[in-house]
């Protein structure tokens, strides 16, 4: 597999993780350069409040795909999201409305009609760019070999479509954080399929296999990181339109863990690959061989590792299997305390 940034610092050096970190949030090393593709969502709204409220990365551009919502919705949502945290000038672009085989497939019982729960956020006053969500990648990555860190939170329609129209970002790419899979955990759409996979399988075939050098963060480390009512309570202390945001919003999606799955609280997957890009020891890690299933049948989505090298496959991505959970949590609670005092403070939208 192709080792480049962080990843051939780790592995082709040996650098323990806890030893470089400090290098990456001491600001010793520039911001990471992120682009966020993303089906926004209730975690994917915190997965972008994550990374307006952390330093060690600069967010430079949100391209959105459908999932847990149309990508129509997701597009408002998106930007509805950095207008409330005042941030407005970061570009949003509108990206593949349906999955590449498969027909549309939405999750409005885990993210409410319109992919934030309870929450109500005013229409955004700016506008997604012209440009496509895929086309946006492609030009983003080409114009910075080695430099642009990819997280993807939805399905992967957007990156297998921009591999396929550009092969060349697989080796420009520097890393791709991708959230999906569930490896020796059940699935939560099927038994055994994960949702983003689920949605777009063929997709997840395309990326996984594409080369890319992919750190996967399947349901095995994200259904350990539970927000509580406890958790949001606390965020609550500060009276901010950030806090009361991600109240409205989890209040419904903990209706739904507890009404579909028997968990108190919720499971925010997205955030923890955000803060990967950042805190990469906050996960354990395998190099493995992962495949996902397409052939149609009751397991189909399925994401599965060969441990044993069974296949005598090379390893095609590092998988976080193992997770800090609570140092999770409370690196999302303090980041969200500093933004909501911060965003209170701070003086009105951007917008160029
Ligand atoms: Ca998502």
């Amino acid at each position: 597999m192709p080792r480049r940034g962080m990843w051939s610092l780790f592995l082709d050096r040996g650098i323990p993780f806890r030893e470089l970190s400090p290098a990456l949030t001491k600001g010793i090393m520039p911001p990471t350069r992120i682009l966020l593709d993303t089906d926004p969502g209730i975690d994917d709204s915190l997965a972008i409040l994550l990374a307006l409220a952390s330093p060690e990365i600069s967010l430079e551009g949100i391209s959105v795909v459908h999932g847990n919502c149309s990508a129509e919705q997701g597009t408002v949502n998106a930007l509805s999201v950095l207008e409330l945290a005042k941030v407005s000038h970061i570009p949003v672009y509108k990206g593949c409305e349906l999955p590449l085989v498969q027909p549309s497939l939405l999750a409005p019982e885990t993210h409410g009609d319109k992919g934030i729960g309870y929450a109500k956020l005013p229409e955004p006053q700016t506008k997604p760019q012209v440009q496509k969500g895929s086309d946006f990648l492609i030009e983003k990555i080409m114009s910075a070999p080695g430099e642009i860190t990819l997280v993807c939170i939805g399905p992967l329609t957007n990156v297998a479509l921009a591999i396929r129209l550009e092969p060349r970002i697989v080796n420009t790419v520097k890393e791709v954080f991708i959230m999906g899979g569930a490896i020796r955990h059940e699935g939560n759409q099927t038994p055994v399929a994960e949702f983003n996979t689920y949605v777009d399988p063929h997709a997840a075939h395309i990326v996984y296999h594409s080369g890319m050098p992919i750190i996967l963060t399947p349901l095995d480390a994200t259904y350990q990181c539970i927000l509580t009512q406890d958790d949001v309570n606390r965020l609550l202390k500060i009276d901010s339109p950030i806090t009361n945001f991600i109240a409205d919003a989890t209040r419904f999606y903990m209706e739904f863990h507890d009404e579909y799955q028997e968990i108190e609280g919720c499971v925010i997957n997205d955030p923890l690959t955000l803060a990967l890009t950042f805190i990469p020891e906050l996960c354990d890690y395998q190099e493995l061989y992962v495949d996902v299933d397409i052939s149609g049948g009751v397991s189909m989505g399925n994401t599965f590792a060969d441990f044993y090298k069974m296949t005598k496959k090379p390893a095609n991505m590092m998988v976080a299997l193992g997770v800090r959970p609570r140092d999770f949590i409370e690196l999302f609670l303090e980041r969200m305390e500093k933004f909501a005092l911060e965003s209170n403070i701070s003086p009105g939208p951007t917008t160029p």
